[in-house]
């Protein structure tokens, strides 16, 4: 038995998300849990990580900004200005809060799932590569390397996706957090210090 009542999250969770969210997130819970399978660590974790990474995504935008305030979650000017982001912070304190996570691990896997970060742990990768290639997925460029390349190698793939969400945000760059090109060069270096040994 696992540690995680996923059925009791899963019925919790149907009546914050919108149907189509929810179905995103299914898609991400077993996501997560098939790389698990391939590149290691706790399944339970990846699932509970995966199911609830966009646990706060449907509260409306001004709410986002009032909770945040109300339990002193420090926020960026520019999160303030793209509050849709801001469903990654306030996921891991619900998801402590509301769903009893108390993994450092997991929370910020949540925490980090739009942007990503430099130096990411498997299970932060994992979510984050998972949100962006589940089944239901179809907008993205490359998706099928990018499917593959998630099964080979974590790294490899981060560094593609971050290359790709960069170039699609470049279109306005005002609109890029500081986060993500972080997370970006990071991985880029990852990358060619691989290429040159
Ligand atoms: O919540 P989801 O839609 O499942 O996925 P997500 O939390 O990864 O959010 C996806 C969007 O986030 C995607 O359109 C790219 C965008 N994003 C990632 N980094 C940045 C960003 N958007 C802005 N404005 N700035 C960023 O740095
Ligand atoms: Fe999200
Ligand atoms: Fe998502």
């Amino acid at each position: 038995m696992s540690r995680y009542d996923f059925i009791k999250m899963k019925k919790k969770l149907a009546k914050y998300l919108d149907e189509e969210r929810f179905a995103h997130t299914m898609g991400v819970m077993y996501t997560c849990a098939s790389l698990c399978m391939v590149h290691g660590g706790d399944l339970g974790d990846a699932q509970a990580a995966g199911l609830l990474h966009d646990c706060a995504k449907c509260i409306p935008n001004k709410k986002k900004i009032r909770l945040c305030e109300q339990h002193h979650i420090e926020m960026t000017s520019f999160e303030k200005d793209h509050p849709f982001l801001l469903h990654a912070k306030l996921g891991a304190y619900i998801a402590s809060k509301k769903y009893d996570i108390d993994d450092k691990d997991i929370l910020s896997a949540i925490r980090y799932h739009t942007t990503g970060r430099p130096g990411m742990s498997r299970l932060e990768k994992i979510v984050y590569i998972a949100d962006y290639i589940e089944p239901m997925r179809d907008k993205a460029p490359n998706l099928s390397r990018v499917r593959r390349l998630a099964f080979e190698d974590l790294d490899e793939c981060m560094y593609e996706i971050l290359k790709d969400t960069l170039d699609y945000l470049e279109e306005n760059p005002r609109e890029i957090d500081q986060t993500t090109v972080e997370a970006y060069r990071y991985y880029k270096e990852v990358h060619n210090d691989r290429k040159d040994r």
